[in-house]
């Protein structure tokens, strides 16, 4: 195990990859710095970049204590490169190159599917910090503005991430795709980013904590599967960011779970027991817990289509080269080759959504969706004990897979929530009850006033269990 895992500050980019000696690519990252500065002014946070944010920065690699809490002015977070150690041992876990030790290099005949891969990690980045740049401003509180400007910087740091493997590994190519990924943009006509989900708006605060609950846990699950690659720097470098997408996921909820509580608290203070009456639930100035459903739907549903088809080559091919691995693949116990065997999909057939068995190598992305689907329950069962804990009869559930589907196999039919095959009119005359309408949203949008006194938060959502870093309730995470 390779030890040297301290951050160097001394070079422009805080690194742990020796860029001190690596001229080449320190060079090439200078280039790209300005631009990707210029980026973040323009592309990043709307205003609140000349204040003091109190935010972590990585000072370590290591599993504890890898990150130190100060102010910062977000222009001047010192975003770096910062890879897991390196264990000298590591061997390849999956594919037709199982056991064989991990590649420092990338393989010629691999350099296309890993390029390709790296630079739709490196687009979804800064597409996200985009989609919430305009948030800042209608904050509930101190403490959630904090939690928004931690996760933008930390989404930029893993823009970083990507660039320093384009820019190391993959000569011209990757230094044009490195400034490609400045050029697109969340939702431009002209150049929009590579995936569905990272065009989509982020208007209100509820989609944030939607979003980080269900869009970064796909985040997660897919670096989860680079975290298995055979090109070490990736796999080092994805397992690194695993660790700060944690707190994102955490932010995103006990967001929801925060803003549940604060409308399960005002209906009990007023004495309303039906979830249902949503216009007197609305007029206590929270949100109701069926619109909250509804954001959940549209949110898991855009999340469910980044997993790419159900069937899949593309997947295949990357897990028989060893490029990706399946969550977790180091802990399953097959052969890890998967040349004979099947896994159940799920495809509609005859008007019928069954479950039928298919080649398991072309059924991964299937797969890694099943894991991301059990990974998101523990956050909803979060959220159903604090409904249940004030006695309310509502339960927020995962609508069916099949249901509001872009991309796979779901794609071409319609199917309701709980996974009922519809026609256009069934559809079109039900989907207002079950994603969110422009009337839904305006309502949401009454509500994002800001609140900037330390210690006070906006009356659709409740305090935090425990501070950051473990300050008190009244703490000023910005300075204004
Ligand atoms: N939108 O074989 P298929 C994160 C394309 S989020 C548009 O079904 P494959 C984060 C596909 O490109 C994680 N196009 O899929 C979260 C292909 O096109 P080509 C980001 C799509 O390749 C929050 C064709 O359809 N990382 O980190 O097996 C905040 C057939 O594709 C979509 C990754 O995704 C779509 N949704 O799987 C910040 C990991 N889906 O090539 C950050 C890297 C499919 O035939 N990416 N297509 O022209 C991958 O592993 C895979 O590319 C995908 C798709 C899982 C995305």
């Amino acid at each position: 195990m390779n030890v040297v895992t301290s951050v160097d500050y001394g070079t422009s980019i805080p690194n742990n990859v020796n860029l001190a000696d690596d001229r080449r690519v320190l060079k090439a990252l200078e280039k790209w710095h300005p631009g990707y500065i210029d980026w973040w002014m323009t592309m990043g946070p709307e205003g609140f970049q000349n204040n003091p944010v109190y935010l972590r920065t990585a000072t370590n690699a290591d599993v504890g204590g890898w990150a130190k809490f100060d102010y910062v002015k977000m222009p001047d977070y010192r975003w770096g490169i910062l890879l897991a150690p390196q264990d000298e041992n590591r061997t390849i876990p999956c594919g037709e190159h199982f056991g064989q030790p991990v590649w420092q290099e990338v393989p010629g005949e691999y350099r296309a599917m890993m390029r390709r891969l790296i630079v739709i990690q490196g687009d979804t980045e800064p597409a996200s910090v985009e989609q919430q740049r305009h948030l800042g401003t209608t904050a509930p509180s101190l403490y959630d503005l904090r939690n928004l400007f931690q996760v933008n910087v930390e989404e930029g740091r893993h823009l970083w991430a990507m660039v320093y493997l384009l820019q190391k590994y993959f000569g011209t190519d990757g230094r044009e795709e490195a400034n490609e990924l400045l050029r697109r943009q969340s939702g431009n006509e002209d150049a929009p980013r590579m995936l569905g989900a990272f065009n989509e708006a982020t208007p209100d605060w509820l989609s944030f904590f939607m979003f980080t609950t269900f869009t970064d846990r796909d985040g997660k699950m897919q670096l989860e599967a680079l975290a298995q690659s055979a090109f070490d720097p990736l796999a080092r470098t994805t397992r690194f960011m695993l660790m700060e997408e944690a707190h994102h996921m955490f932010v995103g909820v006990t967001g929801v779970q925060r803003v549940i509580n604060r409308t399960c608290q005002a209906m009990v203070d007023a004495g309303i027991d039906d979830p249902n009456d949503i216009d007197r639930v609305r007029a206590l100035g929270v949100i109701d817990l069926p619109t909250i459903q509804k954001k959940a739907n549209l949110h898991f549903t855009l999340s469910l289509d980044l997993f790419g088809s159900e069937i899949s080559t593309n997947a295949a091919n990357a897990f028989n080269s060893g490029v990706k691995g399946r969550f977790r693949e180091d802990r399953l116990t097959d052969d890890h080759r998967l040349t004979s065997d099947t896994y159940p999909v799920l495809r509609p057939i005859d008007g019928q959504i069954k479950l039928v068995d298919a080649p398991a190598l072309s059924a991964l992305n299937m797969r890694l969706r099943d894991d991301y689907v059990k990974d998101c329950m523990k956050g909803i069962d979060m959220w159903n004990k604090t409904i249940r804990k004030a006695g309310i009869d509502f339960e927020i559930v995962l609508p069916h897979v099949a249901f509001h589907r872009q991309i796979g196999e779901f794609s071409s039919i319609k199917a309701s929530p709980t996974g009922e095959i519809l026609s256009d009119a069934e559809w079109e005359e039900n989907k207002d009850s079950w994603l969110p309408t422009k009337a839904d949203g305006d309502f949401i949008d009454s509500l994002m006033v800001s609140e900037f006194e330390p210690g006070k938060f906006a009356g659709w959502i409740s305090p935090p269990k425990m501070g950051i870093d473990n300050r008190p309730g009244d703490f000023e995470y910005v300075k204004l």
